[in-house]
Order: structure tokens, then C-alpha cells, then sequence
């Protein structure tokens, strides 16, 4: 009973959130390299130069380029088995070129990085393209939207797959990959690389929110990622018939706020559209009924979806499902009652769950209903929780400790749910990496203060401190959890 005696316990991290070291050892710069920090109320701003003077802060990030051995160190500290990665495209191809070698002090960095993780035993686990397109992609090609940046992506995936096929057997294709049906314009700039020419001839900064939207262009470059995650999953089961390779899905639960038979369709709607649209291309392999028709309603001209594609899609069908759970939302038809914000969705406050500062509704349940509502839809293949955190404001106590216990207190209900879903339901879960095991900068905002690690790191908004790392109250708690295989939760 409990978690499976090889349940892959870990964190999950982002190159472009923490490694820093933007253009050293020939990286080019990718998307989050031209974004300046927000807040909670103010989003991001994008400027397509880099302006000078201005405090960029996934620039130097939180230097883990530097402190890997270090931060490495610390995670098997807390005995991770795995530990969740991404590699930065822009290091190992900075032109984005179909005929471009790769930059060998790219590569070797990874080796590096890799053969760290296998000496304290921990098993990487890769995501290929973690909202961090190569900015030459970008403005040559408007990212995905050109059909040429799946063979530009394959040519980086190959020199990938080859040179680590022997030190990473699990990878991920695309990070979140359905952010474009949560929000058009996060979604074109991270996760498909669509800047419109209107806002790539900008010359003075903007918010994100101002980007410019083409509707058609979105959905058509989503449809190219789909083509290149799955002919991606095609070849790494060629170059190594022993990968798992998997996709990943920002899951939004999604409730009717009342039993109103309008906000229950309300909310069906919102689940097929924000969650099982992108799962469903990818693991059942083709574009469900639902969608197509979604898109039409939309005015999408889906021409853009060949004869051959739709092979392809249906062959390089995912061997696991992975997803990112922070927080659930309710929906409802009636437009009077309170809203709440968060990083994807502006919904109804749902009068049963606290919030984090950030509005995020904590919602552990929804974790055991959304394992449940994906084994229902996916019987055949596991399920792995590559997400989970609190974001929240720490302090370093005049002990010179910091103590997080509502972050424990986050933690702790959210491995009791994937207890009883494995348990009391019988779903396949095969891992849990939590969000940031070290703190980074935030995704969504671009801070710092948001924090979600295990260990601190004294890296502040101003752009002050030394980046010395120490670990919180929680680090040891979730050592322990490790230690215990998720029994001992105290
Ligand atoms: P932050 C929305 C917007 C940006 C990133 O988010 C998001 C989401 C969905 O929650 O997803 C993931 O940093 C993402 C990570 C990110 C994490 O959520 O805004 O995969 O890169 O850091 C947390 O608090």
C-alpha cells in the first residue's frame, strides 16, 4: 500500500528560470531573455531589443549555470531520485538553423549536468522546450508558425537524443504546451515563439497583455508543435527504443460553481478546451470532435492540417502523461459574483478554498479528481505529476533560518491525494516533481519574491544579493517525506 516502492520522488526546474549565464559560452537568447519582471497586478513587459540599464531577470536567473554541482549536491541531499530539467535550445543551437553544428560548450554543459545527477543516483528527467525559444526562431520565423521550425526543432531533438541517449532515458516534449488555449498571448510568446511583425517592429516596450493576437496563426502553430512533439516522440523511439517520452499539460480543474446545469456545461466546456484538447492529440493521436468544432466556431481555416500529418499525429502517440497542478478554478454563467485572479484564469472565488498571494486557490481534492478524471481518459498509460508548489513571500529569520511551514502545509495535503488516488482509486502515478525545489524566477510574473523552493536563494527583485543558497525548514520535511516513501508526512 502506498506509493510504488520506485515512485520517482524529485523537483522540477526550467533552464531559462534558473541557470542565468544568458549569452555565455555561446548561448543566443530565447524568449525570456526579452522580458523585464511584473507583478501579481502588472504583467510582464517584452521589448523585441534588449534595453540597456534595465534589470532583466532571468539574465543571470539565480546563476544555477554556476552552481550546479552545488544545487545538485543539495537536491540528493534531500535523496531525489529525479530530477526534472530543461534544456536551454538557444545554448546548443543560438542561430535556430536547419544546417547549424551545434555549439559543443552546450552540449558538454548538459554532460556535465547529467553526469552530476548519475553520481548521487538521480535519474534526469529532460523537457525538450520549456518556454524558451530560441529568439532567432522568433523573429525569422514567427517561431512555430513556420512549418520549417519543426525540421529546425528535430535537427536540435537528433543532436540531443543521440549525444544523451545513454544519461536520459525520460524526456518531455513540450512544456504546458496547451498555455495557448489557457491565454493567447503567454502562449504565443512562451509556448509557440509567435511574435506578430506589428510587435516584432516594436521599438519601445509594451506589456504582454498588449501583444498583438491572430487567432489563426495561434492555433496553426499549435498544430505544428503538435507535429513536432509527436514526430520528436517518433525518433527518440528509434534512436532509443528504451525512452519514455512524454507530454506536458498545464492541468486547470475546473469546477461549476454552482450545480446549474449551465455552469455544469460551462465547466465542460472549459475542461475540453483547456486540458483534454491538447491531451487528446497527444495521447490519443488525433484532434477530438469537440475541438474541431470548437476551432470552426472560431473561424479557424483548418487546411492547415494535412492527410500526413494526421498519420503522424496518430504514430508518435506519448508513452506518459505529465502534467503541472497548482490550483483549481470554478466557472459559472452568472456574471455578478467575485473573481479571482491567477496566472491563467480569471474566475469565480470558489468559497470553499483559500488562495495563495498570487490568487493561485489551493485545492489539494482537485488533485485526486484531476489523477482520477486522466486515468479515466487515458487508462493505458501512466501519469506523472511534473508540477506542484507554493509560491508564497519568505523571510530569513534573525535565526538566520527560514521557516516555511505554510509551505509544508501545501505540500503535505497534495502527497496525501496522490496517496489515496493510488491507493483508494488505482491510478498508475509514477513520480512527483515539485515546482522550483530551489527558488527561481517566477514564470508568470518574473519575480524573485515569489518563491517555491526547498532552499533559499539570496537573489532579490532589485537585482541585490549573492546568490548563497541555504535550505528551509522545508527542505528537511520533504527529505524526510522522501526517506519514508511519502509515509512519514508530520
Ligand atoms: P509561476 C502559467 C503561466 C506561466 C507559467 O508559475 C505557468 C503557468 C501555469 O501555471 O506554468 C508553470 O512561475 C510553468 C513554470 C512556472 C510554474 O508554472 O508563474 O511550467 O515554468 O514557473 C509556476 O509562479
Amino acid at each position: 500500500m502506498g506509493f510504488p516502492k520506485n515512485f520517482l520522488w524529485g523537483g522540477a526546474v526550467a533552464a531559462n528560470q534558473c541557470e542565468g549565464a544568458y549569452l555565455e559560452d555561446g548561448k543566443g537568447l530565447n524568449v525570456p531573455d526579452m522580458l523585464l519582471g511584473g507583478n501579481v497586478t502588472t504583467p510582464r513587459t517584452f521589448c523585441p531589443q534588449i534595453q540597456e540599464g534595465v534589470f532583466y531577470p532571468s539574465h543571470e536567473a539565480v546563476d544555477f549555470y554556476h552552481h550546479y554541482k552545488e544545487d545538485i549536491k543539495l537536491l540528493a541531499g534531500m535523496g531525489f531520485k529525479v530530477f526534472r530539467l530543461s534544456l536551454n535550445w538557444a545554448r546548443i543551437f543560438p542561430k535556430a538553423t536547419l544546417d547549424e553544428e551545434p555549439n559543443e560548450a552546450g552540449l558538454k554543459y548538459y554532460d556535465d549536468v547529467f553526469d552530476t545527477c548519475h553520481q548521487y543516483g538521480i535519474e534526469p528527467l529532460v523537457t525538450l522546450c520549456h518556454y524558451e525559444i530560441p529568439w532567432e526562431l522568433v523573429k525569422n520565423h514567427h517561431g512555430f508558425l513556420d512549418r520549417e521550425s519543426i525540421d529546425i526543432f528535430l535537427h536540435y531533438v537528433e543532436t540531443v537524443f543521440t549525444r544523451y541517449k545513454d544519461k536520459v532515458k525520460y524526456w518531455l516534449t513540450f512544456n504546458e504546451i496547451n498555455i495557448v488555449t489557457h491565454d493567447l498571448q503567454m502562449g504565443n510568446l512562451y509556448g509557440t515563439g509567435l511574435v506578430e511583425d506589428e510587435d516584432l517592429a516594436r521599438t519601445k516596450p509594451c506589456r504582454v497583455n498588449e501583444l498583438k493576437v491572430n487567432k489563426q496563426h495561434s492555433y496553426e502553430a499549435l498544430h505544428n508543435e503538435f507535429v513536432a512533439s509527436a514526430k520528436a516522440v517518433i525518433l527518440g523511439h528509434k534512436i532509443n527504443p528504451e525512452f519514455k517520452i512524454g507530454n506536458m499539460i498545464a492541468y486547470s480543474a475546473t469546477y461549476p460553481l454552482t450545480a446549474n446545469p449551465k455552469d455544469i456545461l460551462l465547466a465542460q466546456e472549459a475542461m475540453h478546451y483547456k486540458n483534454d484538447f491538447c491531451g487528446d492529440v497527444q495521447v490519443r493521436g488525433a484532434y477530438p470532435d469537440y475541438a474541431i468544432k470548437f476551432l470552426e466556431r472560431e473561424g479557424i481555416d483548418l487546411s492547415y492540417i494535412t492527410e500526413e500529418d494526421k498519420k503522424v499525429l496518430k504514430e508518435g502517440t506519448v508513452d506518459m502523461y505529465t502534467f503541472s497542478y497548482y490550483a483549481s478554478s470554478a466557472v459559472t454563467v452568472d456574471p455578478n459574483v467575485e473573481k479571482i485572479g491567477g496566472n491563467l484564469s480569471h474566475t469565480a472565488k470558489n468559497p470553499y478554498l483559500k488562495a495563495s498571494d498570487w490568487g493561485w486557490q489551493i485545492d489539494p481534492d482537485g488533485l485526486r479528481w484531476s489523477l482520477n478524471n486522466l486515468h479515466d481518459r487515458y487508462p493505458d498509460i501512466p501519469l506523472m505529476v511534473v508540477e506542484n508548489g507554493f509560491g508564497a513571500f519568505d523571510e530569513v529569520s534573525e535565526d538566520g533560518a527560514i521557516h516555511d511551514p505554510y509551505r509544508i502545509d501545501y505540500f503535505r495535503p497534495h502527497i496525501e491525494a496522490m496517496k489515496a488516488a493510488i491507493d483508494e482509486d488505482g491510478i498508475p502515478l509514477i513520480g512527483y516533481t515539485t515546482w522550483g525545489p530551489i527558488d527561481l524566477v517566477s514564470a508568470g510574473t518574473g519575480e524573485y519574491r515569489k518563491r517555491y523552493g526547498f532552499i533559499y536563494v539570496d537573489r532579490h527583485d532589485d537585482g541585490t544579493g549573492d546568490f548563497s543558497r541555504k535550505p528551509k525548514d522545508s527542505y528537511n520535511w520533504y527529505k524526510k517525506v522522501i526517506a519514508s516513501n511519502g509515509e512519514d508526512l508530520a
